[in-house]
């Protein structure tokens, strides 16, 4: 089964989708494959890796290749340039940073690294990717004419371009790290034009309570990445999350 198809049926199945989110920069492999390994045993569907920094290279594919050898749930890459492909992946979010000033994010990256995801067999997941306030390190990497947080109807411009432009998922994002995650109002305003279209929400969620106001706003997939290099016990803090979340 394709990994889209897998986190679609989830989504349909059990309401929303849990995502981990690894950054190769943030630890060795072994510490990467070890937060995985606990994260999937505390519910999550699937491993995303990536990162804005660091984040490709040797330190990508050892991070992958340890983390396959402790789980079977799908990996997903999350680059943060053409730099970030690794042919150790299962599928890749193949995103257009719909609302940044700079070119290379929005479609000269994805020039320069299509030839290898087809080379090396990597899924392409298509995707609109749209940064909000406070946008954090990828904000500012990406060049991203950051989403106001109280201005929904501009992430609705954005996310709408995206579907007729035919990309299957939206990914709003608030920041790796941020105070705040995306508001609800921006969340539902969003889903409310996506329809059947997946929509990924991420950055500054660290518990259960804050990801079920994200999923009840709409979310079909709810990504977390800071809070688990920064509990002591991943297992359990996924567990909170996952079944704050799930039917
Ligand atoms: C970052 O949305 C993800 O791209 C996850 O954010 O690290 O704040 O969980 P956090």
């Amino acid at each position: 089964m394709k990994v889209e198809e897998y986190l679609n049926e989830i989504a349909e199945r059990e309401g929303t989708v849990h995502l981990t989110l690894i950054d190769p920069a943030s630890q060795p492999p072994e510490v990467a494959a070890d937060i995985a390994k606990a994260a999937v045993d505390g519910g999550t569907d699937a491993i995303m890796i990536g990162g804005s920094t660091g984040a490709g290279g040797l330190a990508l594919d050892q991070t992958l290749l340890k983390i396959k050898e402790q789980i079977d749930v799908p990996t997903v890459l999350f680059p943060g340039n053409a730099g970030g492909l690794s042919i150790y992946a299962d599928a890749v979010l193949f995103m257009s940073l719909l609302n940044s000033r700079d070119i290379n994010y929005v479609t000269t990256n994805q020039a320069m690294g299509a030839p290898l995801v087809y080379k090396y067999g990597i899924e392409p997941i298509s995707m609109a990717y749209i940064i909000t306030e406070p946008g954090g390190t990828v904000g500012w990497v990406g060049d991203a004419k950051l989403i106001p947080r109280n201005k929904p109807e501009l992430a609705v411009a954005y996310s709408l371009a995206g579907k007729y432009m035919g990309m299957h998922y939206t990914y709003l994002e608030a920041g790796s790290g941020a105070d705040q995650p995306v508001t609800p109002a921006t969340i539902g305003a969003v889903k409310h034009v996506l329809g059947d279209n997946k929509l990924i929400v991420g950055g500054g969620i660290r518990d259960g309570r804050t990801a079920k106001i994200c999923a009840d706003a709409g979310a079909d997939m709810i990504v977390t990445g800071t809070i688990v290099e920064e509990t002591d016990d991943v297992r359990n803090k996924i567990e909170e999350l996952v079944s704050a979340i799930k039917k």
